[in-house]
């Protein structure tokens, strides 16, 4: 299973200046939860964007994609080539959920088959955006606005999967 997971403004903003332009506490639980103990697959320029004390993310592997073959970073699998890190996900059968930023779902996008998606409801100004999930995409689960604990910003989760 290849999926995605993001979190996005209502007006489809994922990132502005390396880091996600809200404060929703429930949505980095939420992403914990989803993420598991599964492959998390991310842009070198996403594992930068983490936190210093969650690279690598805790009790997942974490692969890193980045062009530059002089990168590496304690904690991390890097990859230079991403449909063939995928292509080998899946024939092992392996979940890898593709973390981000927005270079890699857009490159990811077609290989995916599933996405949880975090819907923030503020406007913000990005540089970042999510990519559009076109007519073969399937609303399986829709959850409803929530109110964060921690500032009141409203938030719901979807889940969308691929036609077959
Ligand atoms: C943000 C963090 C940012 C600031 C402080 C802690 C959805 C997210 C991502 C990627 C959130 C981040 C964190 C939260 C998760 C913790 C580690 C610390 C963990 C995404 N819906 N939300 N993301 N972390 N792809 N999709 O990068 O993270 O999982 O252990």
């Amino acid at each position: 299973m290849i999926g995605m997971v993001w979190a996005r403004s209502t007006t489809g903003v994922i990132g502005a200046d390396g880091g996600m332009p809200w404060h929703v506490p429930e949505d980095l639980a939420h992403f914990k939860q989803v993420t598991g103990d599964a492959t998390v697959l991310m842009g070198r320029r996403t594992w930068e964007s983490l936190p210093e004390r969650f690279r690598p993310l805790p009790g997942r592997r974490n692969v890193v994609l980045t062009r530059d073959t002089t990168w590496s970073a304690a904690g991390a699998e890097v990859v230079h080539d991403l449909q063939a890190t995928l292509e080998g996900a899946e024939g092992a059968d392996e979940t890898v959920w593709v973390i981000g930023g927005g270079q890699v779902y857009g490159a990811a996008l077609d290989s995916a088959d599933h996405v949880s998606e975090t819907l923030i409801d503020v406007d913000v100004a990005g540089d970042t955006a999510a990519p559009e999930l076109g007519d073969d995409w399937i609303l399986v689960d829709d959850g409803p606005w929530q109110e964060s604990r921690d500032g009141g910003t409203r938030y719901r989760f979807l889940e969308w999967q691929r036609r077959a």
